[in-house]
């Protein structure tokens, strides 16, 4: 299987940020924004963010700031999202740099995206999806202003999506499948509701998640894929339950997805690498704890020093 190939890993994402005009670039421009933080974040899990030049990123993310609605957008003069809005407060968390922001702003635009019912739209077009309760749960979180929204209603409209399998999913009554289920558990973790879960259940289907090539799928009778390391991992993690799980042959299959020449992780061995499974192959990992690596936070997905900073310290 071989070990976790850091320098290699580390040159694919300089790399990839420097190839603006592949085809790969152009049609992930819309979100680069989400590619920025899942490149950095994985920088620095693997002890590399030094390499970046913060102020050139900084200047680059203010000025996909929309200051009418308060809100970010995915790459410079698009509409601004929820989805865009956590990474671009996370990567500003990451750098210890949230001092930049009109945080009354930023939060006044996340709280205003919240329904009568509890649930969140994604932006002013109004599409709901547990997703955007977590985005706006977690970004309000990491800026303190938690008390703009109904968390109440907010925890009983995620209840709403429970299952009778014990997952959860995109609205009421929608399939469970696990990235929904990392949204709902962390959305309830952060609020301080995991109480709602039926841990024995929701661990058992997560646990199910594990396939014969050691890798996890998203739902059943689905392939494996890198990026569920991380989705039903944490989930696992947040209910206490990740020892139901095989983590040597999980850290087999993701080692096995590495491309070994150029750097960087796919979703199944030997397919295409790109950033998305890079950040949630080594994401994973470290919530395994593999050596060398930073601690994520499973609820954050952001380094345990960095939410630690956010709520322990003065700074
Ligand atoms: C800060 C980590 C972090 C996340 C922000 C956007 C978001 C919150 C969470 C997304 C959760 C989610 C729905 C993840 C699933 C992504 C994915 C690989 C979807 C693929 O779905 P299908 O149906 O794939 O194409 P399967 O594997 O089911 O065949």
């Amino acid at each position: 299987m071989g070990e976790l190939e850091v320098h290699k890993h580390v040159q694919y994402i300089l790399a990839v940020e420097k190839k603006k005009d592949s085809f790969e670039a152009l049609v992930m421009e819309h979100l680069r924004m989400n590619g920025a933080y899942w490149g950095l974040t994985t920088l620095d899990l693997l002890q590399n963010i030094a390499v970046i030049d913060q102020e050139e990123v900084i200047s680059w993310l203010m000025s996909c700031w929309d200051k009418e609605s308060g809100g970010f957008s995915g790459t410079v003069g698009l509409d601004p999202h929820l989805l865009y809005t956590l990474s671009a407060v996370q990567i500003l968390a990451l750098f210890n740099r949230l001092d930049v922001l009109d945080i009354d702003k930023v939060s006044k635009y996340v709280a205003g995206l919240q329904n009568e019912d509890g649930s969140f739209s994604g932006d002013m077009w109004g599409e709901i999806d547990t997703r955007f309760s977590y985005c706006a749960i977690c970004c309000l979180s990491i800026l303190h202003s938690l008390d703009k929204i109904n968390v109440e209603k907010a925890v009983k409209y995620i209840v709403s999506c429970k299952n009778l399998d014990g997952g959860f999913g995109a609205t009421p009554g929608g399939e469970s499948h696990a990235g929904q289920i990392f949204c709902c558990v962390g959305a309830l973790s952060i609020t301080g509701s995991l109480h709602h879960i039926d841990r024995d259940l929701l661990g058992w289907w997560l646990c199910e998640r594990q396939c014969t090539d050691g890798g996890l799928n998203g739902r059943p009778e689905k392939l494996a894929d890198v990026c569920y390391s991380w989705w039903v991992l944490s989930s696992l993690i947040m209910i206490d339950c990740v020892h139901w799980i095989d983590k040597s042959k999980l850290t087999e299959f993701i080692l096995n997805c590495q491309d070994r020449e150029n750097g960087g992780i796919s979703d199944r061995p030997d397919n295409a690498v790109d950033v998305f499974h890079t950040y949630f192959g080594v994401a994973g990992l470290s919530l395994m704890e593999y050596a060398g690596l930073k601690p994520i936070d499973p609820a954050y997905a952001l380094p345990i020093d960095v939410v630690n900073r956010i709520f322990f310290s003065k700074c």
